[in-house]
């Protein structure tokens, strides 16, 4: 890694850092975790149809996609934690839940934010540490109609900017940055500044763009120490409603059934 480039642009490219099997595995659960409910192979039109028909149904396959273990693992992966090392991280943490971008604009209907991002900073809202990074990489196969990130050079160096709120996500009030698109393949891995400005690429593509999207914090940040190491997200318990007389003691039983070759592995 280039730290001069870094800091100076406040972005790199690790070119095929990370390994695409890794990949890959998150790729084919994220496809599973579909399947599972809609009891088909399932194509991205399938997952247009099922946003349009079934937003719930759509929405829970989201949320499951982003509890991956396939997902968990990328983000604490030694590729991943190597990059924060050169950076000048002392103990790396994570700042949000890690999660999937499904972008296209059949994804669209209610917020365009489900499509595309407009220019902002990340640290608006995550207000962590100042070297906090976004780690950002393609989860399927990318070309230039599927819209690459796009960022502006040298920009976190000019501070934060002001941003305004526009629905559940927010933007920069005012934008006068020029913007360079990254193309990247499936296996790169781009690492850039929480202040740098960036925004979605267009997909003009009908194939959906998952692109994974993690954010960290240096815990050993001066300043972050000093302001108690501000954590953007909350986590709220809320309790899934179930039916009546569910989970039936025959329905437990099913589940802790004797498995021999359980047994044995754990023996
Ligand atoms: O994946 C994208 O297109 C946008 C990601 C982004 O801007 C963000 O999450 O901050």
């Amino acid at each position: 890694m280039n730290l001069k480039d870094y800091n100076k642009n406040g972005f790199l490219i690790a070119r095929q850092a990370m390994p695409v099997e890794h990949i890959r595995t998150l790729q084919s659960e994220v496809r599973r975790v579909f399947e599972l409910q809609l009891e088909k192979t399932v194509s991205d039109k399938d997952i247009f149809e099922l946003y349009e028909r079934d937003f719930t149904t759509y929405m829970a396959c989201t949320k499951a996609c982003n509890n991956l273990f396939s997902l968990y693992a990328l983000c604490t992966h030694p590729v991943i934690h190597e990059l924060l090392r050169q950076i000048g991280y002392q103990i790396p943490s994570i700042s949000a839940k890690p999660y999937l971008h499904f972008s296209s604009r059949h994804l669209a209907a209610t917020h365009n934010f489900y499509w595309k991002t407009n220019p902002h900073q990340d640290w608006a809202a995550q207000r962590g540490s100042l070297d906090s990074v976004v780690v950002w990489f393609p989860v399927c196969p990318f070309g230039k109609d599927m819209g690459y990130l796009e960022v502006a050079p040298g920009s976190h160096k000019k501070g934060l900017r002001n941003h305004v709120e526009t629905g559940p996500t927010f933007e920069l009030d005012h934008c006068d940055e020029e913007f360079i698109s990254v193309p990247m393949q499936m296996g790169d891995v781009l690492i850039f500044s929480s202040l740098l400005v960036h925004r979605s690429g267009n997909n003009t593509s009908e194939k959906i763009r998952f692109a994974a999207n993690f954010r960290y914090d240096n815990v050993a940040e001066p300043t972050f120490v000093e302001r108690q190491f501000p954590q953007p997200f909350c986590y709220v318990r809320t309790v899934p409603e179930i039916e009546n007389g569910f989970p039936s003691v025959k329905l437990i039983e099913k589940v802790f059934k004797e498995d021999e070759h359980l047994v044995e592995m754990f023996e």
